[in-house]
């Protein structure tokens, strides 16, 4: 559609494919049938990645040299300065060579080459950020047992710890899992999403070189299942932490019940906006674009539900349709591009059936509503999209679309919005734009979310952390609660005689 803002072809060379392999013990290795799979870039259709495909024999020996080195105790009773010098190390690595990172990272998930840096930048924050809380692991001492006793309760690592992470953030996502885990003093396993292998490759290559020794993180390639499974369910994994859609999250959550392992889910949103009429409609109409079309919608934060008052909603609506008409998207290569490619054709039809559901019930199209074909580039982008005169039951309405799609339903009330904003499956995030910190406040206190911006949205600090209720998830991510995730507590009682005597 010509009313778009299309970035054609940037003409860029690009690298010759990666090879990713898994890392097992401070090796670099195949899989033992040599299986492997390639990755295209969903914007070009070039080759970008070959992986090897795990199976049972790499998850297999992943576990092992994790739960070995582990239990060894070198690592799990390092101290945290010596840690936080090796992630310390990281995050510099991963600067050093955060355009190598970001071009692989764009290549393989069709995200722009702007935004992926971004993402690179933030992921080496966070190595440093968890290199200040290794430092920083204590318990609680008890001397009100009684003159004869002495209580201390200690934090310890948890374990051994699987991580695995998804498609739409990859190097971002790992390094909200990884540096807290090791933090902590546990080792791990990672599986990074079989679409996009490579940079989680590249982070283990950094890993070595910053002198983490042999066995305290592997990673394993390859799929859900087998690979995903066996990190769930096998008795030597004394933890899960998992980023992806929410019938995975349950699955894991049911594997893992079998062994009883402590399971962390980050899982899908379906994240509502409620704007006041005497909100700044102008800031808000420019966060609600950001927050919608950022990595092509393709993230568990997109602010994707709007629920603006009668009496501002056209206005609002306007304001964010011009603002879809101007971001820039196609070639993700070219550094002007703000919305890139769809991670996948399968994903594109899921997308775009949404929006012709939604469209054949009644729902009009404000501005874009299909895919196109972006000149010399390829033809798997999907317009920036808003979706209007919806009713809130509509799956549109409810369901976590996954893509450059804005759904925007109307309120009269704060405790309608409310309603609205909580009759959900999901909690993960919320959001409220109004000038009276009262009616900001109100809402927070009320909305059923793991995070809440007010006058702002998807503003993210390693020190904050994040999470979901409802089928949004358990347990947090980032901030002191992060770490915590990753520790365990053990009492200690000693009987130390009468001090009075
Ligand atoms: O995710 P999956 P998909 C949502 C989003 C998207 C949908 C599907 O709505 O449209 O999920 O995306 C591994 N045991 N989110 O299919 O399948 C898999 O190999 C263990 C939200 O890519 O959840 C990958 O490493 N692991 C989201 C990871 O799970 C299994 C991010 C995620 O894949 C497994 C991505 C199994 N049985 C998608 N099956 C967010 N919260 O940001 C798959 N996996």
């Amino acid at each position: 559609m010509t009313e778009m803002t299309i970035i054609p072809s940037a003409g860029m060379a690009t690298p010759a494919p990666f090879t990713a392999r898994h890392l097992i013990d401070g090796a670099w290795r195949d899989s033992a049938d040599r299986a492997v799979s390639e990755r295209h870039s969903p914007a070009h259709g070039t080759h970008v990645s070959t992986a090897a495909k795990g199976a049972a024999p790499e998850a297999d020996a992943a576990i092992a040299a994790a739960r070995r080195t582990f239990d060894a105790g070198d690592w799990a009773f390092s101290s945290g300065a010596s840690r936080a010098a090796i992630l310390l190390k990281v995050a510099d690595l991963i600067e050093r060579d955060l355009d190598r990172i970001a071009m692989l990272e764009t290549l393989e998930s069709g995200k722009p080459i702007s935004q992926a840096k971004a993402e690179i930048g933030g992921a080496a924050d966070l190595w440093r950020y968890a290199a200040s809380l290794a430092r920083m692991i204590h318990g609680d001492s008890h001397n009100s047992l009684g003159a004869e006793m002495l209580g201390v309760v200690l934090k310890e690592p948890i374990g051994v710890v699987s991580l695995i992470t998804p498609w739409n953030f990859p190097f971002l996502i790992v390094s909200q899992k990884l540096p807290f885990a090791l933090a902590a003093g546990c080792t791990a396993v990672i599986k990074p999403s079989e679409l996009t292998p490579s940079t989680t490759c590249i982070l283990g290559e950094l890993l070595i070189e910053a002198g983490l020794p042999d066995g305290v993180a592997n990673i394993v390639l390859g799929y859900g299942d087998p690979v995903g499974e066996i990190l769930s369910t096998d008795p030597r994994v004394d933890m899960v932490s998992f980023t992806g859609s929410t019938g995975v999250g349950k699955r894991i959550s049911a594997a893992a019940s079998g062994t009883l392992k402590k399971v962390s889910l980050e899982l899908g949103g379906k994240n509502p906006q409620v704007i006041f009429p005497d909100a700044d409609l102008d800031q808000a109409a420019d966060a609600i674009t950001f927050g919608v079309y950022f990595n092509a919608g393709e993230c568990c934060n997109s602010g994707s539900r709007i629920i603006v008052h009668e009496d501002v909603a056209e206005a609002l609506t306007e304001k964010v349709v011009a603002l879809s008409r101007k971001v820039p998207f196609g070639d993700p290569l070219d550094p002007a591009t703000q919305v890139g490619a769809i991670i996948s054709p399968e994903h594109m039809e899921k997308i775009n059936g949404y929006v012709q559901d939604a469209v054949a019930d009644g729902a009009k199209v404000a501005i874009g509503g299909g895919a196109l074909e972006v000149e010399g580039v390829g033809p798997q982008f999907y317009q920036p999209t808003v979706v209007t005169n919806l009713r809130p039951e509509m799956p549109i309405a409810r369901d976590e679309v996954f893509g450059p799609v804005l759904a925007v339903l109307t309120f009269r009330t704060l405790d309608e919005a409310l309603a609205l904003c909580n009759d959900a499956t999901y909690g993960l995030s919320a959001g409220v734009w109004s000038r009276d910190m009262s009616t900001c406040l109100s809402f927070a206190r009320r909305v059923q979310a793991g995070t809440v911006w007010t006058n702002t949205w998807m503003d993210g600090f390693p020190e904050m952390p994040f999470g979901g209720v409802k089928e949004s998830g358990q347990g947090r991510e980032l901030g002191r609660y992060g770490l915590e995730e990753f520790l365990e507590v053990k009492t200690v009682q000693m009987r130390i005689g009468d001090t009075r005597q």
